[in-house]
């Protein structure tokens, strides 16, 4: 794997330029591997963007080219939904008010959802969440 200061960014990428500090953004976290910053458009009170710092333009391409980092996403969003207070410590299938918990999304293509092309997880909590989305 290059360093990060090595890969060289998507110029036309909106989530390369906020990785690069070149579009403002609301950080939560970042590590040489990942990002997360604030959703501009929040569907939750926690909604936090988990990027990697290599632009793939979805997590199967993300996958394939370094399957290690689907699983510093989901670190990295753990790490932020922890300091976020989503993570109880009560017993995993207690109720709610106890273990309200938090969801992580990945849309892939656009019949999906997906609308910026660079590997993201949504990490959304902080109210109750229905199932199945829409
Ligand atoms: P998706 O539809 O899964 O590709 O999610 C893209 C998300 O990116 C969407 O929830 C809104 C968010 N977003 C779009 N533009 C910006 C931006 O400029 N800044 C931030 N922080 N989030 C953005």
């Amino acid at each position: 794997m290059a360093d990060a200061a090595e890969v060289p960014k998507v110029s036309d990428c909106l989530f390369c330029k906020i990785v690069a500090g070149e579009i403002p953004a609301d950080v939560v976290r970042r590590d040489e591997r990942t990002v997360a910053f604030r959703d501009v458009n929040p569907q939750a009170p926690t909604h936090v963007l988990v990027v990697p710092v290599e632009h793939q333009p979805n997590v199967a391409a993300s996958a394939a080219a370094d399957p290690a980092v689907v699983a510093d996403l989901i670190g990295a969003a753990n790490e932020v939904a922890a300091a976020e207070g989503l993570v109880s410590s009560a017993a995993p299938g207690t109720t709610a008010d106890a273990d309200p918990g938090y969801r992580l999304v990945v849309n892939t293509g656009a019949g999906a959802g997906q609308s910026v092309f660079h590997t993201h997880v949504h990490l959304v909590g902080g109210r109750p969440l229905a199932w199945p989305p829409g």
